[in-house]
C-alpha cells in the first residue's frame, strides 16, 4: 500500500455514506469510476459514516450498513491493498479538522447548499446543525489528504466548490496549507435519474422503492423495477427533449454496456418500450451478478474485512495527521 502512495501520482480521495442500500446511481456515478481510477492514481477511499448520522440511524442497522458498504465496495473492485479504504469514524483527524474548518466556513455559504435544502425538506423534524455543517466535514475529508481530484456524481459538485473556497480562504490567511482539489465527474452515469420520477436523481432515501435499483437487489426485483419505469407516450427509443424516462434508460444502458446512444437507438429501431425496458433490466442484472456473488464471499469473511479497514485507517491517520498538525501550528495552537 505505502509503495504505491509514495509514487508521484496525483492523489484521489472520495467517500460514500453507508446509508442503507447502495444504488445503481451510486455505482455508475461514483463507485465505477473509483475502481477505474485505482490504476492511474494514488487513491484513498472511505465509508463516510460520520456524515451518515446527519439523519437518524438505528444503531443495529447502522452497524450492519457500515460493514455491508465496506464489503460491497470491495465486491465492486476497490482493492484496499492498492488503495487504502477506511471507515471515517476510525480516523479521528476528520472530526477534528471539520471543527476547525467550521470556523472558516460562512453561514451564508452553507445556507446555499441544495443538498441541505433538499434534506431539510425531507426531514423537517430533524434539521440538525450537523446537516447544515455537513460540507465542512466533507471538506476536511478531502483536504486532509491533499487530494488533487475527487470523483463524485454531479450532485456533489456544489460541495466541491465550497471545499475549494474554504481551502483558498485558509491558504489566503495562513499561506499555502491545502491543495485546492478539483471534482472529477465521469462521462457516463454522472446522474442516474429515478425510475419513477425521471426529473429527480435516483436516491436511496426515496420512499418509493421502485424509484431506485439497489446493487444487491435480486434479478427478479431488478426486472420488475425496470418494467415499471416511467416513460413517455412517443414509443421511440431515442434521446429527446421531454423524454426524461427514456433518456435515463438509454443512459443506464450505455453505462452498463459501453454502447453509445446511437448504437442503442439503432438496435431498438422499430421495437417498443417494453422490449427496451426488458433489455436494460437484463443488462443491469448481468452487470450486478458478479458483484453480488463477490459480496456474499466478502461479508462472510469478517476477519478479512477488519484486517483491511484497520490497516487502511492506520495509514490514513499517519497521512492526515501531517496536514492537521500543519493546520494547528499555522492557526497558533500551542504544540503538545
Ligand atoms: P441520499 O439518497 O441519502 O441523498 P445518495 O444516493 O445521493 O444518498 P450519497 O452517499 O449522497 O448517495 O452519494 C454517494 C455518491 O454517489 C456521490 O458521489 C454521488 O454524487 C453519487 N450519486 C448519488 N446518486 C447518484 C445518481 N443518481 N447518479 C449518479 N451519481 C450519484
Ligand atoms: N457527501 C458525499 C459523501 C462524501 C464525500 C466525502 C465525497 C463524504 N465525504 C469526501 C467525496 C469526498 C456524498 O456523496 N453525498
Amino acid at each position: 500500500m505505502s509503495e504505491t502512495v509514495t509514487e508521484k501520482k496525483k492523489v484521489i480521495f472520495s467517500a460514500i455514506q453507508p446509508s442503507g442500500t447502495i444504488t445503481l446511481g451510486n455505482y455508475l456515478g461514483a463507485l465505477q469510476n473509483w475502481v477505474r481510477l485505482q490504476e492511474d492514481y494514488n487513491c484513498i477511499f472511505a465509508v463516510a459514516d460520520l456524515h451518515a448520522i446527519t439523519v437518524r440511524q438505528d444503531p443495529k442497522a447502522f452497524r450492519q450498513n457500515i460493514l455491508n458498504a465496506y464489503a460491497l465496495f470491495l465486491a465492486c473492485g476497490i482493492d484496499p491493498e492498492k488503495s487504502p479504504f477506511f471507515i471515517q469514524s476510525h480516523v479521528h483527524t476528520h472530526a477534528e479538522l471539520a471543527w476547525v474548518l467550521n470556523c472558516y466556513t460562512q453561514f451564508g455559504e452553507l445556507s446555499r447548499m441544495t443538498q441541505f435544502k433538499d434534506k431539510s425538506q425531507k426531514h423537517p423534524d430533524n434539521i440538525n446543525a450537523g446537516l447544515f455543517t455537513y460540507p465542512s466535514l466533507m471538506a476536511a475529508d478531502i483536504l486532509l489528504y491533499q487530494a488533487d481530484l475527487v470523483p463524485v456524481g454531479i450532485d456533489q459538485k456544489q460541495h466541491l466548490e465550497l471545499t475549494r473556497n474554504i481551502a483558498e480562504r485558509f491558504n489566503g490567511i495562513y499561506g499555502n496549507t491545502f491543495k485546492v482539489p478539483e471534482a472529477y465527474i465521469g462521462q457516463v452515469g454522472a446522474k442516474v435519474m429515478s425510475l419513477q420520477d425521471p426529473t429527480r436523481k435516483m436516491s436511496k432515501s426515496d420512499e418509493n422503492v421502485n424509484a431506485w435499483v439497489g446493487i444487491l437487489d435480486k434479478p427478479d426485483v431488478i426486472m420488475k423495477k425496470f418494467k415499471r419505469a416511467v416513460t413517455d407516450s412517443e414509443a421511440r427509443v431515442c434521446v429527446g427533449e421531454g423524454k426524461d424516462g427514456i433518456n435515463n434508460l438509454i443512459g443506464i444502458m450505455s453505462a452498463v454496456t459501453g454502447k453509445t446512444n446511437d448504437e442503442i437507438t439503432a438496435e431498438f429501431e422499430g421495437k417498443g418500450y417494453g422490449d427496451f425496458k426488458t433489455a436494460v433490466g437484463e443488462a443491469v442484472v448481468e452487470t450486478l451478478r458478479p458483484i453480488q456473488e463477490r459480496f456474499d464471499d466478502f461479508i462472510a469473511n469478517k476477519d478479512y474485512l477488519a484486517e483491511q479497514y484497520r490497516r487502511s485507517a492506520e495509514f490514513a491517520l499517519r497521512l492526515s495527521q501531517r496536514t492537521l498538525d500543519k493546520v494547528m501550528k499555522k492557526i497558533g495552537y500551542l504544540a503538545k
